[in-house]
């Protein structure tokens, strides 16, 4: 590294042993009070860093890009990236970064546990029983659907989608489907114990359908009304991937009207805001944006953004880049 100390903004609140680690290396300049700066605001805090850490909430486009000609790295705590506009990093010299396979495990987890919760009604039933309305037995009393033994329907097949195959094949039994741009390799295929299927059969089968797959124009809504219609009316959805691949006011309709029989939600179109048609109906088990939230993961993911940006400082090139910029 050379004398002068590059610049890093950190530009929400993160672990205080990772900003220290920075700030043995960087001039680091810390969101210490987790200020959510407005797109004007951040440009004007970037307008002299040659680095950021970001989490997946601050737009990196080409407005900002213009307005911090020093800045040569992003480093996204996060493994998705759809806040870049990656081909506007690229023109701009601009590196980014992201978390992959520090969280692989631990977002399968949690997509488990919420299609569990989900197809078992656990938020339904603990809402009812905190309410004191709990009585007396009934044979149907919160009456779900199977898990073991039904039909995993993954839509999206990477890291995590993979993750998730293995625990629904090995661990419950499940046959799982799955559907993706591109065709895993056979070995692969055999190991995870999934078959590929085409969109409107892995619609048509699913007992269970996970969402799994990067937001991008090409899956904005890739679940609307349409798709909704071809599931069994005693499927579940399940979405820990991006809000906008599903539409949310589609969705809330059908969970209304019975036409799948519950979704679970870790993410949604604008969020945080929600869908007020999705408050409003009991089959929806809704989650804050914490699939990869345990202490462990959190740490291993900041730590992985601040070793892309000290990598890239040390002229050893970022760890984990999305893109090859010329510079
Ligand atoms: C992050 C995520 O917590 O990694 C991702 O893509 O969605 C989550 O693990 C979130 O994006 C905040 O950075």
């Amino acid at each position: 590294m050379t004398d002068t100390k590059p610049r890093i903004l950190i530009a929400r609140k993160i672990f205080p042993e990772v900003v220290e680690r920075l700030a043995r290396h960087f001039d680091v300049q810390a969101n210490d009070a987790d200020v959510h700066w407005t797109p004007g605001e951040l440009a004007v805090q970037l307008a002299d860093k040659d680095g950021v850490l970001t989490t997946g909430s601050q737009r990196i486009d080409a407005a900002l890009l213009a307005a911090c000609p020093r800045l040569k790295i992003v480093a996204n705590m996060a493994v998705g990236y759809n806040n870049f506009d990656v081909p506007a990093m690229t023109a701009a010299g601009v590196t980014g970064t992201n978390t992959p396979d520090v969280l692989t495990e631990t977002t399968a987890d949690f997509g488990f546990a919420l299609l569990m919760a989900t197809a078992r009604r656990m938020a339904e039933a603990e809402h009812y029983l905190r309410a004191g309305l709990w009585k007396n037995w009934s044979y149907d009393m919160f009456a779900g659907a199977e898990v073991h033994g039904s039909t995993l329907a993954i839509l999206g097949m990477g890291r995590i989608g993979q993750a998730i195959a293995r625990r629904g094949a090995l661990g419950f039994g499940m046959r799982v489907l799955y559907h993706n741009r591109s065709r895993l390799a056979p070995e692969l295929e055999a190991e995870c114990r999934a078959t590929y299927v085409d969109k409107d059969t892995l619609l048509a089968e699913a007992d269970h359908l996970m969402l799994v797959l990067p937001y991008s124009a090409d899956s904005h809504h890739a679940i609307g009304a349409a798709e909704l219609s071809r599931m069994k009316p005693t499927a579940t959805l399940v979405n820990i991937a991006r809000g906008g691949i599903v539409d949310d006011a589609a969705l809330a309709q059908a969970l209304k009207d019975r036409r799948i029989a519950a979704a679970g939600l870790d993410v949604f179109e604008g969020e945080p805001a929600v869908h007020p048609g999705l408050l409003q109906v009991p089959n929806v088990v809704l989650t804050p944006h914490i699939a990869s939230a345990t202490v462990s993961t959190r740490l291993a993911m900041a730590n992985l953004a601040a070793d892309n940006l000290l990598a890239f400082f040390d002229g050893r090139g970022a760890l984990t880049p999305v893109n090859t910029p010329q510079r």
